[in-house]
This record gives C-alpha cells, structure tokens and sequence, in this order.
C-alpha cells in the first residue's frame, strides 16, 4: 500500500518531561493543530502526533531528587501534558513516550539493522563531563569553561561508546539536499544548515552511554544505553508501528508531511533523521519547518530568573482563543517572538475586541434595528462599493490559502484581519444610518446581505485557528448549515435570505482594562 494521496502526517517535536511546559512549547502544540485542522477542512486525513522524551540522565536525576523512580515521575510528567493539551484543545491523534514498550521493542529492532549494515562501530567518545550532573558537554557547550547547568568544574573525559557512521551518507544527504531545496524551511535555516554543516562535512554521532542506564539497552551489548538521538527521533515511526505486528499507520501516513520544530533541533532533524532514514531504506520526510523561540524582555525564559509565562495562565484569565491568537499572530514565519504583557494586551483589545469583535456586534445590532434580525435577500444591483469588496475580499481569500499551504500563519491572521477592517470600512461607505434615514430599505438590504456574507467568510477563514469564536460567529449570525461552513463555500455558496440572526449579540471578546492585566500577566510570571 501506498501512502494515500490525501493523508497528511504532522508532528511536533516530543519534548523532556524536565518541568511544566511554557509558552513555547505551547506554541509549538498549537502551530502542529492548527495545521491539522486546516488541512482536515481542506478535506485531507489528517494525523497528529507528539509525546514526550523520557530517557536520559537528566530525567533520572530529577526523578531522583523527588524520590521517585523514574518511570514513577515521567508518568506523573506524562499526564501533567496531557491535561494541558486537553485544556489547549490539542487534537492530537497519538501521544507515543519513548518508555512506551511499542517504542523501546521497534527502536531495539532499528539499531539492529543498523549493525547489520554496519552504520554502527565501537570506539571512543571524549567530552568535558560535570560529576554532580553526570552528564557530559562539549566545548562550546561550556560556559566560563564550567557546567552550563550548575556552574561547577568539568573533567575532561572519555568513555567507550557506540558510534554511527554518518560520513558513509554525506554525498546521499548532499544530493538529497540539491534535489529538494524546500525540505528544510525556512530557506536560511537550511542554507545554514546545509553551509555550515553538511557541506564542510559530518561528524559521526554518539550513540550511546556507560554512565547511566535510564535508557533503551543497546541490543548487542546491554552495559551501553542509547544517548538521545536513535531513540528521541524514531518516534516518528514507531509510534506509526513500523517493523511492528500492524503496520497500517504507517502504510498510511508515512513520509511524514510535516515536522514542527524549533530552531533548537533542527540541525538534528535536518541531519541525523534523513541518514537515519536513509540507512532504513525509508522514505524522508517532506518538509521539516523550524520556528523561532520565544523569549521575554531578560532573555530566554527561566524558571531561576523567575519570568516564565505558562500557558495555563493566559488560558484561563483570557480564554484559549485569544492566548492562540496571541501566539500565532506575533510568532512570524521562522523568527523569534518577544513576548510582553503589554503586547498581549494590545492584540486582545486592538484586534479582538475592537476589530473582530465590534464589526460582528455592530452588525448584529443594525440587522435586529432595521430588519427584526432577518437577512433579507440582495435586493438592489451591485454597486461599485459592493463590487470592491467582493473582489477585494476574493482576492485575499487567494492570499490566505496560499499562507495556510505554507504554514505561514502570522502572515494568514494579517490578511484576514485585512478583511475584517476592509469590511468596518465598508459600513463607513455605505453609512446604513443614512440609508435608513432615508427609508432606502432595498438597499439597506443589500448592505446588511454583503455585511452578513463577510462575517462568514471570515469565520470560516479563522476556522482552523480560533474554532470557537468562528463558531461563536456562525451561531450569533444564524448560520446552522454544515456547507455553508465549509473552506469550498468560500467560493461557491452564500448566506440564505431569511436567515434568523440573534436577537442581541454577547460581545465576543470583552476590552481588558489595559493597566490592571498588564499587572495582572506580570505578577503571574514566575
Ligand atoms: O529538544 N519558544 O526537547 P525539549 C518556542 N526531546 N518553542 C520552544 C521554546 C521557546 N522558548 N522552548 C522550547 C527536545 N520550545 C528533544 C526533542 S524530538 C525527536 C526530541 C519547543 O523539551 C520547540 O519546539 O527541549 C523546541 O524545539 C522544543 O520545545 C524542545 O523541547
């Protein structure tokens, strides 16, 4: 069986259960859902996965210092995300953990094939190792030539380690990168990755362990567990069931369409997977995109400098739409985001409350007043006004699909918003007080119809990033049927006279009294 030709497979990275997941994680959640409901309302079969990293010595030693067993605290860990997802509204279709037997048995079966096609060799690894935190750096990882983590002297060290041999697949992945210049996105992360690392030559990896053992035991040699990488990035597959008893999953979805993940890993994801994937014999992954990070006014966000934003917060103080749109309209395209109250204020006010959310309140309101709350039919010709913002608007719908097909949702929330303000522009124009004045009720009717049809279209338009509020939006409007919700009916179908709107609209977002939520948002940092 072949990969079916309208499925799509999005993953986001599967991230250290080490403590409460921030906003930037958060963010990466809400990016990879995002694009499945777009691409569900597009009509694909749509599949997401994501999960956790449980191995490795630094869980150990956080389990260790709560007295727990490891697996004792990433199960503890394990349902504290998912709660968060399900507050998020997270639709993901898996949630693999490395500790999940289906993965340890699949990656054990992985590194055999890997000694049988002789990727793998004993030799030496040496690093700069910190006693207290067991774990081992690299130069550049030092800071002041001290642990990065605890600030203590490093040794230099060495240990026997398991290798793989990446240089046997540098011409593949070369070639594989000239063949296909949109696999890494965006374009500079993959000129630098393929400039600065590919190209100049790889380095064999480190695979495995001796210095601890909360870990997948090599199958050939058990005194060694795998380090990090075998293990993290073939949960893309196993959690598909390849190699395992029922393999549909990944008959069905495998090569991913797309993995999520910040610029942190995209040097592992854009480099060790592919070889990986090359030495399996497998397909490679479309497209891998790497967003920027959040940070906030001090710089990366810490729990010892005390400035960490959860998401918990914002959700539950602003509701989960307005904290997602805060996220997906300030993160652009591959570049960082700073994160401030002030900001997160601002948008909810400037764009939601006001723009969003007056337009839809406003006409409502002049629906009720002047036509009992039923959408008439268009009952006048279209004028040049009405003509130029159905083509305005049928111009940007192009636009945002084509942003929506390249993940660029910063820039889709933009020219959506584009709609939404050229719309409260339209009723600057067409002044329906004046028309009602004047008792010009026909074209009153016709005003109210375009008002009305704009509301849809942005509704639908925000579907996949703000379900609720478009919901909110068709409820308030009167619009109860399924096709006229759909992404097709952008273009083909339109709001039925007679429709019934509601009597008086609730606002859709209600203004923050700016000072006191800035406060408010600062004080919970921590
Ligand atoms: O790297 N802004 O896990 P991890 C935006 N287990 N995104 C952020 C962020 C920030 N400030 N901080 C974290 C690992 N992220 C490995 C991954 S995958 C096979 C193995 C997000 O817990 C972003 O997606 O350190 C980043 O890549 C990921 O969390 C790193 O998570």
């Amino acid at each position: 069986m072949m990969k079916m030709k309208n499925s799509f497979y999005v993953t986001t990275p599967i991230y250290y259960p080490s403590g409460k997941f921030h906003i930037g994680t958060a963010y990466t959640e809400v990016l990879a859902d995002t694009i499945k409901r777009y691409k569900q309302l597009r009509g694909y079969d749509a599949y997401m996965l994501t999960g956790l990293d449980e191995h490795g010595q630094k869980i150990q030693t956080i389990a260790e210092s709560k007295g727990l067993t490891p697996q004792e605290y990433v199960n503890q860990m394990a349902e504290n995300a998912k709660k968060v997802w399900s507050l998020m509204d997270i639709k993901y279709d898996d949630f693999i953990r490395t500790t999940d037997e289906r993965h340890e048995k699949v990656v054990q079966k992985i590194v055999n094939k890997f000694i049988e096609n002789n990727d793998i060799y004993k030799g030496e690894y040496e690093g700069w190792y910190c006693m207290p935190c067991e774990t081992y750096f690299t130069e550049t990882q030092l800071v002041d030539g001290k642990c990065p983590d605890c600030g203590r002297e490093v040794k230099k060290m060495t240990e026997e380690s398991y290798f793989f041999n990446m240089k046997k697949y540098q011409d593949r992945l070369i070639k594989f990168y000239e063949e296909n210049p949109g696999f890494i996105q965006p374009e500079f992360r993959r000129n630098e990755i393929f400039g600065n690392f590919i190209k100049p030559g790889l380095e064999d990896l480190c695979i495995s362990r001796t210095t601890f053992d909360w870990g997948i035991k090599m199958p050939n040699d058990p005194k060694h567990v795998l380090y990090v990488w075998v293990d993290a990035l073939t949960n893309y597959i196993t959690a598909l069931g390849y190699m395992s008893d029922d393999d549909t999953l990944f008959k069905k979805y495998w090569p991913a369409d797309l993995h999520i993940v910040g610029k942190d890993i995209i040097r592992f994801h854009g480099i060790y997977w592919p070889i990986f994937l090359m030495a399996l014999g497998l397909e490679l992954p479309k497209e891998i995109y790497a967003h920027g990070y959040i940070v906030v006014k001090d710089g990366k966000m810490s729990k010892s400098k005390g400035n960490v934003v959860y998401p918990e917060m914002l959700v539950n103080r602003y509701g989960l739409d307005a904290t997602k749109y805060y996220l997906l309209r300030e993160m652009t395209f591959g570049q960082d985001c700073l994160f401030t109250p002030e900001a997160f204020v601002e948008r909810f006010n400037s764009d939601l409350a006001n723009d969003l959310g007056n337009l839809l309140n406003r006409t409502i309101g002049m629906m009720n007043k002047y036509f009992d709350g039923v959408i008439q039919g268009k009952n006048d010709n279209e004028n040049e006004i009405d003509k130029a913002l159905k083509d305005y608007t049928n111009e940007q719908i192009s636009k945002i699909e084509q942003l929506f097909d390249t993940y660029h949702l910063s820039n889709s929330l933009a020219e959506i918003w584009a709609i939404i303000s050229r719309t409260n522009k339209y009723i600057d124009e067409t002044m329906p007080w004046i028309l009602a004045k004047e008792e010009n009720k026909e074209r009153l009717a016709t005003v109210m119809y375009n008002l009305a049809e704009s509301l849809r279209k942005t509704a639908i338009l925000i579907t996949p990033i703000l379900p609720e509020t478009a919901n909110k939006m068709f409820t308030q409007l009167g619009i109860t049927k399924p096709e006229l919700k759909t992404w097709e009916s952008l273009k083909n179908n339109s709001v039925e006279a007679g429709t019934k709107v509601i009597d008086k609209g609730e606002p859709l977002f209600v203004r923050l009294e700016k000072d006191e939520e800035i406060e408010y948002i600062k004080s919970n940092m921590n």
